[in-house]
């Protein structure tokens, strides 16, 4: 008999900034291991043409481009798949944004932003996900964290807020909706090969921090973070909830 325990076959999942970078990557991940997935991204034509470049692939894949940070732009994305009879049974709440400065030269404006975009996007999101979860008695959340959920870095205060209450979030969604049959999990990635991190990269004393401080020796690769996105996303863990689980090569071990 085959071993279904981390299948996504007949499963939808819809994936929150997945037009590029880590989004991307789950995205494809969920989508090898049987998953429709609903790629987001706030621009259109590039959301777009990842779903089209994951089609090619014979992927199961479409776009729909919306703001997770604006609740009119989210409330009509659900009321659109409703109107499609598409139910999201696998949310990943991806979407996020990094800005790099010192707290006494933020604006509040810029706090706001990077809150909005990367915690307040996935009550949004999760919210009205759950709405339709909650009376089907079944469903899937991944939030995704940071090594920042529970450290602090200079200059990137707001990032660091923002993912701290995406780990508490998820406790506070997994308390709400895990006698209802709704799993709601995170993932922590360290530092990973992104383009929101090339600065980093390309900056040779923090490449070298990375490379001598994480276990691993080494940055992670966006695919990197497949294992743990399936493994919440599948019945394997259906008595899951309120985790975080960290992909950062070892890092939050030792800091
Ligand atoms: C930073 C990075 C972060 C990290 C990540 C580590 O400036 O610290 O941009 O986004 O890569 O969150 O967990
Ligand atoms: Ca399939």
């Amino acid at each position: 008999m085959p071993n279904t325990l981390f299948s996504l076959e007949g499963r939808t999942a819809l994936v929150t900034g997945s037009s590029r970078g880590l989004g991307r990557a789950i995205a494809k991940g969920l989508a090898e291991a049987g998953a429709s997935v609903i790629l987001n991204g706030i621009d259109k034509p590039r959301c777009e043409s990842a779903a089209l470049e994951m089609a090619e692939e014979g992927l199961a894949a479409r776009a729909l481009p919306f703001d997770v940070a604006d609740e009119a732009s989210v409330v009509s994305a659900f009321r659109q798949m409703d109107g499609q009879s598409i139910e999201v049974d696998i949310l990943v709440n991806n979407a996020g944004i990094q800005l790099r400065k010192p707290i006494v030269e933020l604006s509040a404006q810029e706090w706001q932003t990077v809150i909005d975009t990367n915690l307040t996007s996935a009550f949004l999101v999760g919210r009205e996900a759950a709405k339709r979860m909650l009376p089907r008695r079944r469903g899937k959340v991944v939030n995704i964290g940071s090594l920042m959920s529970g450290l602090g870095r200079a200059t990137v205060a707001p990032y660091t807020a923002a993912k701290g209450g995406i780990k508490l979030l998820t406790q506070a969604m997994a308390a709400e909706w895990a006698a209802e049959g709704i799993q709601v999990n995170a993932i922590g990635p360290g530092y990973m090969i992104t383009d929101m991190n090339q600065a980093l990269i390309d900056n040779p004393q923090f490449n070298d921090w990375v490379k001598t401080r994480a276990p691993a020796r080494r940055w992670g690769k966006p695919e990197e973070l497949v294992g743990a996105a399936v493994f919440l996303a599948s019945s394997a863990s259906d008595y899951v909830n309120g985790q975080i689980i960290y992909v950062d090569g070892g890092m939050s071990a030792v800091l």
